[in-house]
């Protein structure tokens, strides 16, 4: 009985992030006419690849996200998606869509001389993880995906018409001002107009707006941290901008359930789902059906979680998973 009680309170113990790195490398890659990539390295050179796909998309990468894989196991490699972060042209739309993402990570993978690597993404980076392991599943060794998000119709409709708004009406006040009442039956659209607009207050206005309708509805427990970083000018410009694109784009899937429908072409790759119970951003239902037709992939409900992945529950699986996949 002793034992068993001092077994669960093992289990109970969470996984705290690895100590703060900085990168041994860092670079500019020429992915097009248009757009250069920031890429940074880091953790041992001599590690095993990882690669590192940030959110949004749009939202750029953070030194946090490097202290979630062992530095002494891992070759971590973090890239600034087109337009965000460090990458250039800054907030930039032309030329930016999912299937050249997918190839940029193809040229830093060559570039780097990696044959093949454990891919780590949450929430679009879950989905951009998807989308690189279907169309080059020889080069992923491994899947880590949390919050997961296929961009389907419904899961837009979900978080930036009707739904999420019924959770959390008191942020959504502050999402929908900057949208005339007359445009207020299509979110999305409403916001594109008004993140490409020439003029830079109207842009900045609905990007704030969009921006910390997000950082408000992302962890279980409010973080206002977290509101005022998706509320700063540079940050939410990029991230509203993109993200919208490439909603109003449908993520340029065809079908829209793409994702799930080419699953067969990596259901041998070994993965863990890890998903917050209470996810507003990107709720649990896609999760469970990426499940449901991935039965093979660990799959772990994190009870007292939301959709961040510093929430420390899903932290702690998160860093379960990277432990567990550095032996692989
Ligand atoms: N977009 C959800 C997403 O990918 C619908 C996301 N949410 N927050 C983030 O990404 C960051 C933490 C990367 C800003």
């Amino acid at each position: 009985k002793i034992q068993e009680d001092n077994e669960m309170e093992k289990d109970l113990t969470l996984k705290d992030v690895f100590p703060p790195i900085d990168p041994y490398n860092g670079f500019m890659l020429d992915v097009s006419s248009l757009h250069s990539i920031h890429v940074e390295e880091s953790g041992n050179p001599n590690g095993k690849p990882a690669l590192f796909l940030h959110g949004g998309p749009g939202g750029g990468i953070e030194p946090i996200y490097r202290q979630y894989f062992d530095p002494e196991k891992w070759r971590l490699i973090l890239i600034d998606q087109r337009g965000c972060g460090k990458s250039l042209p800054f907030a930039e739309l032309e030329e930016n869509t999912t299937w050249e993402l997918v190839e940029d990570i193809e040229k830093v993978r060559e570039y780097l001389g990696i044959k093949n690597w454990v891919v780590f993404g949450g929430s679009w980076g879950s989905t951009l993880s998807l989308a690189y392991a279907e169309t080059y599943p020889d080069r992923v060794i491994g899947l880590i995906l949390r919050g997961i998000f296929m961009l389907r119709k419904k899961e837009l409709q979900w978080f930036y018409q009707e739904g999420a708004s019924e959770i959390y009406p008191d942020a959504f006040e502050h999402y929908v001002k900057p949208i005339l009442e007359e445009d207020r039956d299509d979110f999305l659209h409403a916001f594109y107009k008004r993140l490409t607009s020439k003029d830079r207050m109207t842009r900045l206005e609905a990007a704030k707006a969009w921006s910390i309708w997000e950082g408000a509805t992302s962890k279980l427990y409010a973080d206002s941290n977290l509101v005022e970083r998706f509320g700063k000018d540079k940050f939410a410009e990029a991230f509203a901008r993109i993200e919208c694109h490439y909603f109003v784009n449908g993520g340029w899937f065809n079908p829209e359930d793409q994702l799930l429908r080419d699953i067969n072409k990596i259901r041998h790759i070994p993965a863990v789902i890890i998903q917050g119970r209470y996810d507003v951003v990107c709720p649990a239902t896609s999760a469970w059906e990426l499940h449901k037709a991935w039965p093979e992939a660990d799959f772990h409900i994190v009870q007292d979680a939301g959709h961040s992945m510093s929430e420390p529950g899903i932290r702690s699986k998160l860093i379960e998973a990277t432990e567990k996949f550095a032996t692989l």
